[in-house]
């Protein structure tokens, strides 16, 4: 007969899910053995948090939850970043953990807190494995966590539990979600016609497109009726960035709000796809009035942000959705001023890429030497802001970030979960300095792994993002600088390779070298001090 860590661990393996990461302590071992005697490798991390990180790596790449597996007590603490970042950037992320039994927690307190209490407000549901109801917690675990807006649920998995043998589970069988268009009514009449009339329409896609796999539906959408889309970050290549129509990635930067504000401000109708506006920064907060605007959102389920308002709300399948909305409509000509393209050119010239040296000659030199089938990560800090202007997408979730919770750390992690679940496609991890120091032990992990990711690391020796809003703000410059770090010595201590550039050629051979390497190399690029002044 199965355990009950038996189950639980069938029951992800039957979710697709292939890979667990984390650091096992003595209340997890019964339930990281369930899940590779279930086909799940489990892999060893230095730090919960990074554990997670790489979770959503292979999510990311694979579809399937990530997993993560913590020890009771200090492990469950060091996962709280990353459960925030799962709620915050809609990560269907399973945390397991282990807990003491009931009745001994009423007299033993050692490394005993509430999990649940803990996890409460940033995951989407905590459970408590109940003797004889596992695959009923595990199913509503994985329904939870992949639902309309997917996130992070927590189990913990009482010691004794783990092992104790259960009956045979019922088969794992989950609904088939079929596809609900808006149903024939007068709103959808009346949004044909705001179509058939619009003059000068725009989309602004976010990540549920990805979520609800709709990018096709909107790249047809948008071609058919010739209306330009903006992306959020998460969903930048949601059409591919070197079409007419693409006008890149916003949310973080003021400068591309510059160019593409006045767009808003002039579009006769806005069509969101899927826009979760937890990855927009100020500048998009009421960006519109629905007074003067007509907007028609297509979204997974109504969102009470409180950010923007829209004047229509069809909740269902986006992709369907603007199926629906594009029947019978004749497409227009639109845009007859050519703002868009002047827009593009605008942001082109914003973020120019042709310098000979600096940061984004570092981005523009990756990008070109990463194929078209490469995955990039890119953490926190400015780097990353100039680097979601520069970088093109060619198709979606090929640069993958934290643009809901924006934490540092992740670049590295989210690599390692990548690479590992797609190892034949090249992997490239960005990274500022400070954010590569707090998750150094990592590289440890890659070495382990044998996992040819190439780290690029902005060195400036600075918390660059911070360091700008200081002097803006004119404060005296406080605990923002830091000294130098031999990032090619740390290479080289961990098992790995390490290069240090300061020019175009050195860096595309330094990249490609390191794509064809046996272990992960460390590109240390440097930078030089503010070197995001007035490009972000
Ligand atoms: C875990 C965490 N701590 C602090 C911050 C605040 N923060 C945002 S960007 C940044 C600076 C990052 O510095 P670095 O990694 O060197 O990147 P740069 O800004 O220099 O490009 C900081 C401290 C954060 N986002 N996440």
């Amino acid at each position: 007969m199965p355990t009950a860590a038996d189950i639980l661990a069938q029951r992800l393996y039957q979710a697709g899910c292939r890979f667990a990461f984390g650091i096992p302590g003595g209340e997890v071992l019964a339930l990281m053995d369930a899940l590779g005697r279930a086909g799940i490798a489990f892999h060893l991390a230095k730090h919960e948090n990074a554990a997670g990180f790489m979770a959503e790596g292979t999510y990311q790449v694979t579809g399937a939850p990530g997993i993560l597996l913590a020890t009771i007590g200090p492990g469950v603490a060091n996962a709280v970043n990353v459960v925030a970042n799962a709620e915050q950037d809609r990560v269907p992320l399973i945390l397991l953990s282990g807990c003491v039994d009931p009745d001994e927690a009423v007299g033993y307190t050692h490394q005993v807190f509430d999990h649940t209490a803990l996890l409460g407000p940033i995951a989407k549901a905590s459970f408590t494995l109940v003797d004889g109801a596992v695959e009923g917690t595990a199913d509503k675990a994985l329904a939870i966590a992949t639902g309309d807006r997917p996130g992070p649920v927590h189990i913990d998995v009482p010691i004794s539990l783990a092992a104790k043998q259960q009956p045979e589970p019922r088969a794992y069988r989950p609904p088939r979600r079929g596809a609900a268009a808006p149903a024939a009514s007068a709103d959808l009449l009346a949004a044909r016609e705001s179509l058939a009339k619009a003059e000068r329409p725009l989309i602004i896609a976010g990540l549920e497109v990805l979520t609800q796999g709709a990018e096709a539906a909107v790249g047809a959408f948008a071609e058919r009726h010739h209306v330009p889309v903006v992306t959020t970050y998460k969903a930048k290549g949601v059409i591919a960035e070197g079409s007419p129509l693409a006008l890149g990635g916003a949310g973080l930067s003021p400068l591309a709000d510059r160019h593409l504000m006045p767009l808003v401000e002039m579009s006769d109708l806005i069509i969101l796809a899927g826009y979760d506006p937890i990855e927009m920064r100020q500048g998009w907060c009421q960006p519109w009035d629905t007074a003067e605007t007509e907007v028609i959102e297509f979204t997974a389920a109504p969102l009470a942000h409180g950010v923007h308002e829209s004047s229509l709300v069809f909740a269902g399948d986006i992709g369907a959705g603007l199926k629906t909305l594009s029947n019978d409509v004749k497409p227009n000509g639109v845009w007859s001023n050519g703002a868009p393209q002047a827009a593009k050119a605008g942001l082109a010239e914003a973020f120019r890429a042709d310098e000979d040296w600096g940061p984004a000659a570092v981005v523009d030199q990756v990008r070109k030497a990463l194929p078209e089938t490469g995955i990039a990560t890119v953490d926190s800090g400015a780097h990353r802001i100039l680097l979601s202007q520069v970088w093109t997408c060619p198709r979606p979730r090929t640069l993958l970030q934290s643009t809901g919770l924006c934490t540092m750390g992740c670049a590295l992690p989210l690599a390692i979960g990548a690479k590992l679940a797609a190892p034949e496609r090249p992997v490239v991890a960005f990274s500022g300095d400070a954010g590569l120091e707090m998750v150094l032990g990592e590289l440890a992990t890659l070495r382990d792994l044998k996992l040819a990711v190439v780290v690029v690391v902005f060195v400036d020796r600075s918390l660059a993002l911070i360091e700008l809003k200081q002097r803006k703000s004119g404060l005296g410059n406080l605990g923002v600088d830091f000294g130098a770090t031999d990032f090619v010595a740390v290479a080289e201590a961990l098992g790995g390779r390490g290069v240090a550039v300061s020019d175009r050629q050195a860096l595309d051979r330094a990249v490609k070298d390191g794509l064809a390497a046996e272990t992960f190399t460390i590109i240390a690029a440097e930078i030089g001090a503010m070197a995001y002044d007035g490009r972000i």
